[in-house]
């Protein structure tokens, strides 16, 4: 459902969103993204959710660093509130401005996180998260497909209250991005996170492409 009280944006530029699991590589394939695109000329902002306006930031560090138990529901209220702000104030800004806005995690997080991980309704969670966008979508997906195991073993010591999630959560989760991505395999670009970062990188640049001369000869 859109929004009512947004007007639709006039958009001309890219949405790329970073899905995946913790560690699976998502900051290095933005910022590797990122680069070439500015080689070749390209306004590029890259995000990270939650975070990107004061509010995402403080959201972020109350829920990553937070010291007591939340309820899903609260959870996800505050996931949504840090999206609402970035999109209004940053994302449809830049993209009204031709940028490639490039955002590690979007709206996907919430529903394999809030939906498939903590269990909450899905088709709820899918009518909150429009209401916060106002039925923004992004462009193209990545997901980085990463074993829960090698994920673990990629994390440092420093855990925050995500990666302090048991297994099964983290198991819960990937599976839900896998069953979202075959939702929409036109939206999605699924790439096993085990491989090379270059070889990841030349994959998702090939996507890129062929999305962008797609959106341009629309
Ligand atoms: N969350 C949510 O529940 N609901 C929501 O709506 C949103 C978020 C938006 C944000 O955590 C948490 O919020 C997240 C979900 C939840 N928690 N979890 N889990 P975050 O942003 O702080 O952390 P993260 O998103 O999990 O990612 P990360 O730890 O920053 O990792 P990453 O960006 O995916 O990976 P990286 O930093 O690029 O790489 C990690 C390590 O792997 C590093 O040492 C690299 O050198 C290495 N690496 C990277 N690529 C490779 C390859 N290809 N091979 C080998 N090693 C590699």
């Amino acid at each position: 459902m859109i929004n009512p009280h947004l007007p639709p944006p006039n958009r001309h530029g890219l949405l790329i969103t970073f899905e995946g699991g913790e560690a699976a590589g998502k900051t290095t394939q933005s910022e590797l993204l990122a680069l070439h695109l500015e080689a070749g000329g390209w306004q590029v902002l890259r995000l990270r959710e939650p975070g990107g306006t004061p509010l995402g930031e403080q959201v972020r560090h109350l829920l990553l660093q937070r010291e007591t138990q939340l309820t899903p529901e609260a959870e996800l209220m505050l996931f949504l509130a840090a999206r609402a702000e970035l999109v209004r104030r940053v994302i449809l800004p830049a993209l009204t401005d031709g940028a490639v806005v490039i955002c590690d995690r979007f709206s996907d997080s919430t529903y394999a996180y809030q939906g498939f991980g903590r269990g909450l309704d899905l088709d709820e969670v899918r009518r909150l998260d429009a209401f916060a966008t106002g039925g923004l979508v992004p462009d193209l997906t990545v997901l980085l497909d990463l074993p829960v195991e090698l994920s673990r073993r990629r994390l440092g010591s420093d855990t925050d209250a995500f990666e302090r999630e048991a297994d099964a959560f983290h198991e819960r989760v990937r599976e839900g991005y896998i069953a979202l991505a075959g939702e929409n395999p036109e939206r999605w670009l699924v790439l096993d996170a085990t491989l090379e970062a270059q070889t990841l990188a030349n994959l998702i640049v090939e996507r890129v492409q062929a999305k962008a001369s797609q959106s341009s000869s629309n």
